[in-house]
């Protein structure tokens, strides 16, 4: 057992009803819970703010990084899609919790490279939202904390404003040493 999945901020507010949809945000949920089955160890990062959150605007700009509110903690927008799949070993890592710091990356401010390191995983194969921000900082930190990184490339979606933006980021991951791949490879390297 030494893979682990990791599932990158699937929640109400960042799908197409929520306060800052992904384009077809939803669309990836089946293709993550066929993966989950394949995986002794599935790793859930949430997007948990305080209500005062460093990065929410009243006039969001979305392009210098100020977002309209979401994902506060224990509202409804901050609540994994409804249909995204649970085993028992479900790890749920809560990031950007403190009022005054942004995370992107589920390794920051949390305690998940040591608890992975603990359980014995050196591969990572990463999916959810969004490929441009979220998904992109938790690869390139998990690639320094030293792990082996997948990116589950059809298992992702991004914001992409200003386009390009998720371009960028899947080049910018490959010079990092992520390594890209199908839904559908994923159970030859688990
Ligand atoms: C995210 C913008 C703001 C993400 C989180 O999950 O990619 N994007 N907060
Ligand atoms: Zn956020």
């Amino acid at each position: 057992m030494d893979n682990a999945l990791i599932v990158v901020d699937l929640q109400n507010d960042f799908c197409p009803d929520g306060v800052l949809p992904v384009a077809d945000g939803d669309k990836i949920v089946p293709i993550i819970n066929n993966l989950i089955p394949l995986f002794e160890v599935v790793i859930y990062t949430r997007d948990w703010h305080p209500e005062n959150h460093i990065s929410f605007a009243a006039s969001p700009q979305f392009t210098d990084k100020s977002w309209p509110v979401h994902c506060v903690a224990n509202t409804h927008g901050a609540d994994f899609h409804p249909d995204l799949f649970f085993n028992l070993n479900a790890v749920v890592i809560d990031k950007g919790t403190e009022p005054d710091i942004e995370a992107y990356s589920g390794f920051e401010g949390t305690n998940l490279a040591k608890n992975l390191h603990k359980l014995g995983i050196n591969t990572v194969f990463i999916t959810g939202l969004a490929t441009d921000y979220c998904v992109k900082a938790t690869a390139l930190d998990a690639v320094k904390e030293g792990f082996k990184v997948y990116l589950v490339a059809d298992a992702v979606k991004g914001v992409d404003n200003p386009p390009g933006t998720v371009a960028n980021a899947l080049t910018e991951m490959k010079q990092a040493g992520v390594i890209a791949i199908n839904a559908a490879e994923v159970r030859q390297y688990v």
